[in-house]
């Protein structure tokens, strides 16, 4: 993975040859650009202006999140990977899971943690991280077949909004268990939600596992900060966003004319993630024949972040045909991980 500092070498993955890097594409270049193109007009057009998380998620960007998860206010990953670390072997052990897939996996650091526990288990053949990141996932599986020689590892490029449906294919033989972590499901609004829970059971046999990582609701104090972090690595993550449709739309968006704005609402339960306005002025998104006028002060919504009770999730899962097996959380309750079987 590049460094944050050296600004993007690979354009959305594009110049990278996902045949020579061993990485199954559902998403192909042509139809990452069809899909920003068609969910860049929807949202720059629609009021208020929005646009989804996932084209954060260039090389750049997924540097910039590993970094975020370095930094001291963001804690959602060092208590999860506590979870992980605490219950790993548990997990392998009531699973005996053959093929683990990991959907979101971006680096699949913590991921070992369970690769290292399904490995003292025997019961592992194949792992695939799935990732709409090109470069992220190709990364992530060239350091894992150094470091699980004998695992089949079959890396995946898609986007987990569209193409979970297409996962039947491959996952044949034994028990099948998807791992979502790092709360991504938060980036999810109601109805994508439910989609995508869905959409998962549906594709998965009975008896087959999906374990969760989810963050939880707690002060607002903690979770401003933890999307405002002082060194202001989430700052460049948010204006991220605008450097991949500078580059991939031909748009002519000024960083410098946007404020990064984060903040827990308690009553939604979720961290609100923009970028504001500082003048009013317009942008030129020439791939798009678009001209987009920003008011001063006018926010565009980049992502949520929902926080999650028990309860809630609970629901959620049983009505899309889920049993939960487990409910764990870190030991200052901050995050939770839960597995979850297939009825
Ligand atoms: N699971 C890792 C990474 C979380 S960051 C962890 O816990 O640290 C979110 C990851 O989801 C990124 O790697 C991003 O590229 C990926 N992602 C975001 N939207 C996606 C989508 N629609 N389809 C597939 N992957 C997506
Ligand atoms: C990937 N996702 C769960 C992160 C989160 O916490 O919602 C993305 C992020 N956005 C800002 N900081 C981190």
């Amino acid at each position: 993975m590049g460094q944050v500092t050296t600004g993007t070498v690979v354009p959305g993955g594009g110049e990278l040859d996902p045949s020579a890097l061993d990485v199954e594409v559902l998403l192909t270049e042509a139809d990452r650009v069809a899909l920003l193109r068609a969910e860049a007009r929807r949202g720059l057009t629609a009021t208020p202006k929005q646009l989804p998380p996932k084209w954060f998620y260039d090389e750049r960007g997924s540097a910039l999140f590993e970094s975020i998860t370095r930094q001291p206010e963001y804690y959602l990953t060092r208590r999860e990977r506590e979870i992980l670390g605490a219950h790993a072997a548990e997990i392998a052990r009531t699973t005996q899971a053959t093929t683990l897939v990991e959907l979101g996996s971006g680096s699949s650091e913590k991921t070992r943690l369970l690769l290292d526990a399904l490995r003292d288990e025997s019961s592992l053949r194949r792992f695939m991280p799935f990732d709409v990141c090109l470069p992220a996932v190709a990364d992530a599986a060239a350091s894992l077949r150094r470091d699980y020689a004998g695992l089949d590892i079959k890396a995946v490029v898609g986007d987990f909004n569209e193409h979970v449906r297409f996962l039947p294919r491959t996952l044949t033989g034994g028990p099948v268990l998807v791992a979502f972590l790092g709360s991504t499901i938060g980036n999810f609004d109601d109805g994508e939600r439910t989609r995508f829970f869905s959409a998962l059971r549906f594709v998965l046999r009975p008896g087959d596992w999906f374990l969760l990582g989810a963050d939880l609701v707690k002060a607002k104090r903690r979770l401003d900060a933890a999307y405002n972090d002082a060194a202001g690595v989430t700052v460049m993550f948010n204006k991220n966003v605008l450097r991949v449709l500078n580059r991939d739309l031909r748009a002519s968006f000024d960083e410098e004319l946007f404020d990064h704005v984060a903040a827990y609402d308690p009553e939604r339960e979720l961290v609100d993630i923009r970028l504001r306005a500082r003048a009013a002025h317009d942008v030129k998104v020439r791939g798009l024949g678009l001209t987009v006028h920003f008011a001063a002060g006018e926010e565009m919504r980049t992502e949520i972040s929902v926080k999650f009770r028990r309860a809630g999730l609970e629901r959620a899962l049983r009505d899309a045909g889920f049993s939960r097996a487990r409910w764990w959380t870190d030991r200052a309750r901050d995050f939770s991980l839960s597995l979850w079987r297939a009825k």
